[in-house]
């Protein structure tokens, strides 16, 4: 929004009491609503009360925008094509200190406040860990002051509903703004115009311009993000494309209205749905306009945030970009762009200020990963981007002929232009050759970012990568989703870890004090009450009284080896039932699994069908008497986890070391007091390294085994061979039993794992066996346990998002401390 430096902040009142709740609640419920309260449905009633917090939220906002424009500090820019948000009511009355008015205010209503809660819709604007990883680090930008602004898409469908029908998955549109969205603040007179396709064009002068064929109108949708009791509140601002009202008219006045109405739907379809892939990049046009759309329209909305006059040169004194992952990369070719053929600017000049204002954060290892862009529909798409591309390319490899010689295997190995299997532009070279800064998201991927992702790089540019290890917002993951947890802390050592993470240190000698202990398990006790009210009323589950909760939640992918885990309760499963293992030797447990599978990964498809039939026949065989149970909940999501963490006993982080490129899944499970099951593997290294060995339990492979083994020639039948038991859970698959006698159903996963096997599953099962006779021992005994759990939290404060989003301001962003 324009606000004019000097205007002053109005002198808006909104006490933050139940009375003046109450009373902006009412307003809004009438005038808002058209409703009276006692006509007033659920819907209703949670719009005003979604209305009230944002209005309350709204006055510091006010605040912050007219102190921004005025003191024009440098700001970080974040730019994701997600943003996995999960709920917002309880997030801004927490942060906004709102949540006694609005309890005492609904009271006085007769409202009850907990069915306004369960009928809000979270908006699922991500895949996985790179959308909530997002949505973290706003929150901690927020609270700790940072001026910032999150730049993304509003997708009409967000990540898709799972439904399971026989036990596969059915995707469902997630059509999550049917019933309003109370949070958002449409902004249209902000609209930004995004162009595509067309021709370039040499002037007389011979630079060239683009002539653009066709454009959309950006329309920003701002969300409020309020830091924790700082009473600061940033800018979350999500796109959403329109047609254009010029290209609609011209063709309406041209009297072919389905010709219109056409363009419109074109126009529209690039925010209209987020895609579901997590890997392996599908190269689709409709995903490329996507990113050009809202890293246009956002770039243009900073500039436009500048004073008259200001000096571009200087650019970098007032923005960084932060490129999350490649998906906002065409913002490299934008901003020249926009600083060459628009304001101006010399090309040397111009390179020198993008160079400045780019920074990139890498979040895989999987080769397959990592996007490319056919030069040919970037050329039809983006024709002056892709001349731009090439000249910075032509530019800096003359760079690095300069320093290493006509080395033409190198020249190949580093061109951001890739020529086979077809030309195509490479979005990671790209943003490491712009970039300020380059960093991975755990220690261990940062290291192999630069030894194997991007070798001759990190040789060419040492200094510009480094590490940043992820975190988690202590906020949501702690205060929010485990408020018997949060209490048993506050009681102990106050409150100051909300925001202050590393505090929990202070609750060591507490894991010596019985007494402490004993309230400890009963709030995991209690979490596991709560997670069975919320698994009856979703699912009609339930897990075991007594049992060890056991929890792996994630996207399917192969790399993170469900598969593992399903050979688990497969063995412990065919150990019972062929009668050598006897019953009472099976310590009770339920595996709880949550995932998502791309729509068109078939094997993650059909992993997901062996999990479901697995557990069918597992939690039906009287034989177990229930001591084993296998849940899979469907539509895993934010609201779910915040039920699930809590309530787990361990943490199942399991990919083949060298996949993982960090994970945070694991940061928030161990933060809320279950043991990791894992391997040596992105940040479960660091977790390891800081509760310690003995409250970890770690198997399988090193990434630098692993590797070895794949040199050597990996052969996983091999193993198959030469381990009883791991033949004798593979052979049951494959006898058809979890497929009611059909042996083709899951036969793809075990030729799969016989033969190819690519994540070395076979390789690591005995150890990960092994690791789970470890478990079954510890918990065994429940003292025990429960001070490694509680050493697991007072460990765990290094995984705050704000920790990381310190690390990003000293490392990479040097933007001004702030109040
Ligand atoms: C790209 C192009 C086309 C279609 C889809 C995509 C796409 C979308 C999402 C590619 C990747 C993603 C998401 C990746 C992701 O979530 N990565 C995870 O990031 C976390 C935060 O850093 C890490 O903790 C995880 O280890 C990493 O897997």
């Amino acid at each position: 929004m324009t606000t004019s430096a000097t205007a002053p902040v109005p002198a808006l009142e909104l006490p933050a009491t139940v009375e003046g709740f109450r009373a902006q609640f009412l307003r809004n419920l009438s005038f808002s609503g058209g409703v009276t309260l006692d006509e007033a449905s659920v819907n209703d009633r949670y719009l005003a009360l979604a209305r009230t917090v944002r209005d309350f939220l709204m006055v510091h906002w006010l605040h912050d925008q007219h102190r921004q424009a005025e003191e024009q500090p440098k700001t970080v820019c974040y730019l994701s094509a997600e943003y996995l948000l999960g709920d917002q009511l309880d997030n801004d009355l927490l942060a906004g200190g709102l949540t006694e008015a609005a309890e005492g205010a609904m009271a006085a209503c007769g409202i009850d406040l907990d069915e306004l809660r369960r009928h809000e819709i979270e908006p699922g604007l991500g895949n996985g860990g790179l959308g909530r990883l997002a949505a973290c680090f706003i929150d901690s930008l927020a609270t700790l002051g940072v001026p910032s602004i999150g730049y993304g898409i509003r997708y009409e469908y967000g990540i898709f509903r799972q439904t399971f029908e026989d036990g596969q998955q059915v995707e469902q549109p997630d059509a999550w703004l049917t019933l309003g969205a109370p949070w958002e603040q449409p902004r249209p007179e902000a609209a930004q115009t995004v162009s595509f396709g067309g021709r370039t064009e040499t002037d007389a002068a011979g630079a060239s311009r683009w002539i653009p064929g066709w454009n959309v109108s950006a329309v920003p949708y701002d969300y409020l993000v309020p830091g924790f009791g700082n009473d600061r509140v940033n800018t979350l601002r999500l796109w959403r494309a329109k047609a254009t009202d010029a290209f609609d008219l011209r063709i309406f006045n041209s009297g072919d209205y389905e010709q219109a109405v056409r363009a419109q739907t074109f126009a529209e379809n690039i925010s209209k749905v987020l895609y579901p892939e997590d890997s392996t990049p599908q190269g689709k046009e409709l995903r490329l306009q996507q990113q050009y759309f809202f890293v246009a329209a956002s770039i243009r909305d900073f500039l436009a945030r500048l004073p008259e006059g200001f000096d571009l040169a200087r650019l970098p004194e007032r923005v960084i970009f932060q490129l999350n992952d490649t998906h906002p990369v065409i913002a490299v070719p934008e901003l020249m762009r926009v600083l060459v053929d628009e304001r101006g600017l010399e090309w040397d000049a111009a390179w020198a200020v993008a160079q400045q204002c780019f920074a990139y954060t890498c979040h895989t290892l999987l080769p397959e990963a990592l996007e490319v862009w056919p030069v040919e529909l970037l050329g039809r798409l983006l024709p002056r981007h892709l001349e731009i591309v090439y000249r910075i390319n032509e530019e800096f490899l003359d760079a690095v002929r300069a320093r290493f010689g006509d080395d033409e295997m190198r020249i190949r190995d580093m061109s951001i232009i890739a020529e086979f299997p077809v030309r195509a532009v490479r979005m990671a070279y790209l943003a490491t050759v712009a970039g300020a800064k380059v960093n991975g998201v755990a220690e261990l991927h940062s290291q192999l970012l630069r030894d194997k992702v991007l070798p001759a790089f990190a040789e060419f540019f040492p200094q510009k990568f480094t590490n940043v290890t992820n975190g988690v917002t202590p906020r949501r993951f702690l205060r929010l989703a485990n408020p018997g947890l949060s209490g048993l802390i506050t009681e102990a050592i106050g409150d100051g870890w909300i925001t202050d993470l590393e505090r929990l240190r202070a609750l060591e000698p507490l894991a010596e004090d019985a007494g402490f202990r004993a309230s400890f398990a009963a709030v995991k006790a209690a979490n596991k009450a709560r997670l069975n009210d919320v698994l009856q009323a979703r699912d009609g589950m339930r897990v075991g009284d007594g049992h060890l909760i056991d929890v792996m939640v994630k996207r399917l992918h192969e790399y993170k080896r469900q598969l593992l885990k399903v050979l688990h309760v497969v063995s412990e499963y065919e150990g019972v039932v062929s009668g050598r293992v006897p019953l009472d030797a099976l310590q009770p447990r339920t595996v709880l699994f949550g995932a998502k599978a791309a729509p068109g990964y078939a094997m993650a498809k059909r992993i997901i069908h062996l999990i479901n039939a697995v557990g069918s026949v597992v939690n039906a065989d009287p034989r177990l008497e229930g001591r084993l149970q296998v849940l899979f909940p469907p539509n895993y999501n934010v609201t779910l986890a915040e039920s699930v963490i809590p309530a787990a006993d361990l943490s199942e982080q399991i990919s083949l070391a060298g996949k993982e490129a960090s994970g945070t899944g694991n940061m928030k499970f161990a933060l809320n007091g279950a043991l990791t099951i894992g391997t040596d593997d992105g940040a479960n290294v660091e977790i390891r390294e800081l509760v310690g060995d003995e409250n970890f339990f770690l198997f399988g492979m090193t990434e630098p085994e692993a590797e070895q083994l794949g040199r050597d020639g990996y052969h996983p039948a091999e193993f198959y061979q030469a381990d009883a038991g791991l033949r004798r859970a593979i052979d049951l698959i494959a006898s058809g039993a979890f497929s009611g006698g059909d042996r083709s159903v899951f036969e793809p996963i075990v030729s799969n794992l016989l033969y190819d096997d690519r994540f070395m599953v076979l390789a690591d099962y005995a150890s990960y066996m092994a690791a789970q006779e470890r478990v079954d021992a510890a918990y065994a005994d429940p003292d025990g346990w429960t001070r490694s759990a509680i050493l697991n939290v007072a460990r765990c404060g290094f995984f705050s998002s704000d920790r990381s989003i310190r690390d990003y301001i000293e490392r990479i962003w040097h933007t001004p401390p702030t109040a």
